[in-house]
């Protein structure tokens, strides 16, 4: 049998987390093969409610779960983990600024890079999903120098996906059959959902999703207003902000990190950025990667026209200047 893999999550007692870990402990993170010891990190006020979800992992007597540690102390948390999903941080609250947000989460990111670098095991994977999660994951980077950069990304796969389901309602096809929409950019409002290279698998082969949606003022307007607004309908519908779809997405991307992307298809990852497509280095920007051998590659060579190319300026302004922000908060 493997020997079990130790994952992290933090914010371990909040609504992504609620979601997350019974997925990571019934195999759907890492495989129905894979034992896992789930290490569960949340702050202090949190802590019963952390111990009651500690409870109802072992009344679920999952099979592949082969420990659990819940606890409220960082360094017990990273000791020894294989990866780790960072879904805790400090939300916008209302009437609070943007730098007051970005202040708290700088604070707490910093001090968990520092944590991971020296307790958790040498290669490990990192996928920030608590917002800003681009700018997190870049805080994260700087303050774990040890760490391979490679080895830091954000989650933009829920994006990813709400772009396949949202092309696959509106030709009524199984979702399962499109695939290489791109995310490109910060997951914030300012994203670039491109379909331009997606396809559809039919039984006559593969077909470009422009030709078959055959409705260009849809996906350029309502298509991408749709994905980079979902966040805030499903907040409205459900007065809660998406969780189920946001923890799925996180083992999707964790599963194509580890086991690999299948053959002819690319997924969205958020990824330190070394200028492909002519977006600035040094931020952590949504890409469309390929997986092999625990690692992601940036995919090359997609054509991009002059409206895309103005989308992909747009969203890697905000992030070098949510960057400056950021830097601004670490040396007050
Ligand atoms: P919740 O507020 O339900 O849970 C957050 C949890 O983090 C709480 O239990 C809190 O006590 C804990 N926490 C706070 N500070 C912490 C710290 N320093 N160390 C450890 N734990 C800490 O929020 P939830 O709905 O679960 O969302 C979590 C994060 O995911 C938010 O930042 C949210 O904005 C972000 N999201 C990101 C998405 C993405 O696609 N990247 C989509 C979903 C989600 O909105």
């Amino acid at each position: 049998a493997k020997d079990p893999v130790r994952v992290l999550v933090t914010g371990a007692a909040g609504q992504i987390g609620y979601a997350l870990v019974p997925m990571i402990a019934r195999g759907i993170m890492l495989g129905p093969d894979q034992p896992v010891i789930l290490h569960m990190l949340d702050i202090p006020p949190a802590t019963e409610s952390l111990n009651g979800v500690k409870m109802e992992l072992t009344d679920a007597a999952f099979p592949l779960l082969k420990g659990v540690v819940a606890t409220t102390d960082v360094a017990e948390a990273c000791k020894d983990v294989n990866i780790a999903v960072m879904v805790g941080g400090f939300p916008r609250k209302e009437g609070m600024e943007r730098k007051d947000v970005m202040s708290k989460n700088v604070s707490i990111y910093k001090a968990q890079a520092s944590a991971l670098e020296q307790h958790a095991a040498k290669d490990v994977k990192v996928l920030v999903v608590a917002n800003p999660a681009n700018t997190n994951a870049l805080i994260l980077k700087e303050f774990a120098p040890s760490i391979p950069e490679k080895n830091i990304t954000c989650l933009t796969r829920l994006d990813h996906n709400r772009a396949l389901g949202q092309v696959a309602e509106r030709l009524n096809v199984p979702v399962s059959t499109v695939k290489n929409v791109i995310i490109w950019g910060n997951h914030s409002s300012s994203q670039y959902p491109d379909v331009n290279h997606a396809v559809i698998d039919s039984p006559d082969g593969e077909k470009a999703v422009r030709d078959a949606v055959s409705d260009d003022a849809w996906l350029d307007g309502e298509f991408i207003k749709v994905v980079q607004q979902r966040g805030a309908a499903i907040i409205k519908a459900r007065k809660l902000s998406s969780a189920l779809s946001a923890a799925s997405s996180a083992c999707d991307h964790i599963r194509d990190w580890v086991l690999g992307t299948p053959k002819g298809s690319w997924v969205s990852m958020g990824v330190y950025s070394d200028g492909s497509y002519n977006v600035p280095p040094g931020i952590i920007y949504s890409y469309p990667v390929t997986c092999a051998n625990g690692d992601w590659t940036i995919v090359q060579g997609l054509s991009i026209d002059e409206k895309s190319r103005a989308k992909l300026d747009a969203t890697a302004d905000e992030l070098v200047e949510e960057k400056a922000l950021a830097y601004t908060c670490i040396s007050e």
